[in-house]
């Protein structure tokens, strides 16, 4: 049987293990990226593990969550990851210089490659043909050192294209499509593998943003074949000698088959609060609208801005709508204003934003109370805008442009054909490196800057003996990590874990970190029960890092999303998982839980291939526990968390 791309490239850099479904594998990775909000954490990880340089054959740097630089907080970061990338070998992407995904499949993306990034939207790179992955700080660190990445061998899912999009239809709606087949939970440990005569039809910015938001159903990553578009791009960003064809063998097996037609699909939304709540705009024609937000690492390409310009080119925004409009990077930004869509844009009355994450992530243009925010972007999580009674719905740039002008609700497919702007390529993109610092041949005499908000990473203690817990809190199904560790203002936070950690759960029950702080210091350790889900969306592992910072010691969860899941083990937090779920209901905040002997527990379960158990005292009842962990991450729990890992395995 042949073999289909995501397999070619696991092979190809298979370093421990066999590829089989469900088994845990090492990979070698080629290239990593972070973010600064992630990327302070990642590389004062990177400088605990005592490595001089990086290993890998590219490391990129970049500035584009906290831009806002409200205090010194910001500025002090963006230096120190100024310094360290100039020390240890790691380009650097200075603020401005764009949205990290968008940038890296410009500038640095390339077919059969691994990339491993400290964002949960690196799949991003899956549209020029990469293996492309969002992880945790610590495992993007270690990637950076040379380390292995160790994942499960995923089930691949063929999601085969057929047909072609109709006039005024958009790559977001075929990934609503997709989310709406597939749902935002029950997909860990699976890769979308694009395939199908529709594949051709789509070029490589609308593929971007299919496997860009495939990351709002928790898969491992999501990826198209590298094709004659896919060398079209990439010599129109003047790196034509940097394609490779890779195709799927034709008789590659895969796990599953979707076909969707793409004829079929018509205008779509996500509903608040889950990229999984699915609608047609149709439904919705007419519904009023207070704020528009084009841009994100979603949809603000060239071809997503120029769209959206010449639609509201001559006319003028609503005057109830606020429309904002942030272009993906530098390079789009001058190529809007090269072309007059700039212009368009401003004359319209849009506001301007920053080449950067601004909006998305909370940090800019909260809307109102009550407020309807229709945005191009990937996640409305309830209150991820800022406004916790804002209702965010997530749309393609056509419908959010035909939105701000009529200040309601348009279903792109009323509008006369003629209208339709049209999608493109770009024959050349407007190539300018300048914002990119590459680092010297020797950075060892460099001095890395340290402001006062940079702290060390703080460590893990391990549990001596029993696991003597506490529920110390009980949430719901699909708790995010923004519900765990919000972002927008507490952003500047990242690179200071104790003023962090006051914010833990803060939408949920902000009385949480005061109450998780006098257990731990009562000698209690703190569980956090949860329903299924747990952990969905990004790779932040302050997410794992502050509630271990406030004494939790393991996550006790109905299911639990592939990265978060990662980053607990990273931090040394046990993420037990109810043999039975009917057991969720079983159990209390505050109830006292014990395991005797915790790690001894773990392994001769995981050996004999039973459950733990789990006594809760309170109710005077057996709970069971799943804890199937491999040899390697029962060493991590043991350990304390990767850091203390890492560094026993190197003595
Ligand atoms: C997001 O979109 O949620 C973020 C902000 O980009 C995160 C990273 C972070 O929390 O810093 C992500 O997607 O991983
Ligand atoms: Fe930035 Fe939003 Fe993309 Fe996250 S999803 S990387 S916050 S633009």
């Amino acid at each position: 049987m042949g073999m289909n791309i995501t397999r070619k490239i696991l092979k190809s850099h298979l370093v421990e293990g066999e590829l089989r479904t469900g088994e845990e594998i090492g990979i070698r990775i080629d290239q990593t990226l972070t973010q600064d909000a992630t990327g302070t954490m990642a590389y004062l990880q990177f400088e605990a593990m005592g490595i001089e340089k990086k290993q890998n054959e590219l490391a990129v740097s970049y500035v584009d969550h906290n831009t806002v630089q409200v205090g010194f907080e910001n500025a002090d970061d963006h230096n120190y990851l100024q310094s360290a990338a100039a020390k240890y070998g790691i380009v650097f992407s200075r603020p401005g210089n764009g949205i990290c995904h968008q940038v890296h499949l410009e500038r640095f993306g390339k077919p059969g490659k691994t990339l491993l990034g400290s964002d949960s939207h690196t799949p991003t790179g899956g549209g020029i043909g990469m293996l492309a992955m969002g992880a945790g700080g610590i495992d993007v660190a270690t990637a950076l050192g040379g380390g292995t990445f160790y994942m499960t061998a995923p089930r691949v899912v063929n999601i085969r294209l057929e047909g072609q999009l109709n006039p005024w239809v958009s790559a977001k709606d075929i990934i609503l499509t997709v989310l709406s087949r597939f749902g935002t939970k029950g997909n860990v440990g699976t890769v979308f593998e694009y395939s199908g005569p529709g594949v051709e039809t789509l070029q490589v910015p609308e593929r971007a943003t299919i496997t860009n938001m495939g990351a709002e159903c928790g898969v491992t990553t999501s990826i198209f074949p590298s094709d004659e578009n896919t060398r079209r791009f990439l010599q129109a960003q003047n790196r034509g000698e940097e394609w490779i064809e890779l195709l799927a063998d034709a008789d590659a097996e895969y796990d599953d088959l979707v076909v969707i037609n793409l004829s079929d699909i018509v205008p779509l939304t996500a509903e608040p609060h889950s990229p999984g709540n699915i609608a047609t705009i149709s439904s919705l024609a007419g519904k009023k609208v207070d704020q528009v937000l084009i841009g994100s690492c979603t949809n603000s390409s060239y071809d997503d801005l120029r769209k959206a310009a010449r639609i509201l080119d001559g006319k003028t925004v609503a005057p109830g709508v606020s429309l904002g409009v942030a272009p993906g990077s530098r390079e789009v930004m001058l190529m809007i204003a090269r072309d007059g869509y700039l212009e368009k844009l401003i004359a319209s009355g849009a506001r301007i934003l920053e080449s950067a994450c601004g909006f998305c992530i909370g940090n800019h243009m909260s809307p109102g109370t009550d407020a309807v925010s229709l945005r191009t972007s990937n996640r409305n999580f309830e209150g991820r805008s800022g406004t916790k009674s804002a209702q965010v719905y997530l749309v393609s740039p056509e419908t959010a442009a035909l939105s701000a002008v009529r200040g309601v609700f348009v279903d792109p497919l009323s509008m006369p054909p003629e209208e339709y702007p049209g999608r493109e390529l770009p024959e050349s993109f407007l190539v300018d490196d300048s914002m990119f610092i590459f680092p010297p041949e020797d950075g060892s005499s460099v001095q890395v800057l340290r402001g006062p908000n940079i702290g060390d990473p703080p460590v893990n203690i391990p549990i001596q003996g029993s696991l003597n817990g506490i529920a110390a809190i009980k949430v719901g199904e699909k708790i995010t990590t923004d519900h765990i560790m919000p972002a927008g203002s507490r952003l500047k936070y990242r690179s200071n874990v104790p003023a962090y950690s006051e914010y833990v759960f803060e939408p949920v029950d902000p009385e949480f970190p005061r109450r998780a702080a006098e257990y731990r210091d009562a000698g209690k350790h703190n569980i956090i029960i949860a329903g299924s889900s747990y952990g969905q969306g990004s790779s932040r592992e302050h997410a794992a890092l502050c509630p271990m910072y406030l004494g939790v010691k393991a996550v006790a969860a109905v299911s639990i999303e592939r990265i978060h899941m990662a980053n607990l083990f990273n931090f040394g937090i046990i993420p037990f998982m109810f043999a039975d779920p009917a057991d969720y209901e079983g159990i209390d905040q505050d109830d006292e839980l014990v395991i005797e002997n915790i790690y001894d527990a773990i392994d001769s379960a995981a050996d004999s291939g039973n459950p733990v158990i789990m006594v809760n005292k309170t109710k005077k009842k057996n709970i069971l526990l799943k804890s199937d962990f491999s040899p390697r991450q029962r060493a991590i729990l043991r350990a304390g968390g990767l850091l203390s890992y890492t560094r026993k395995q190197a003595l």
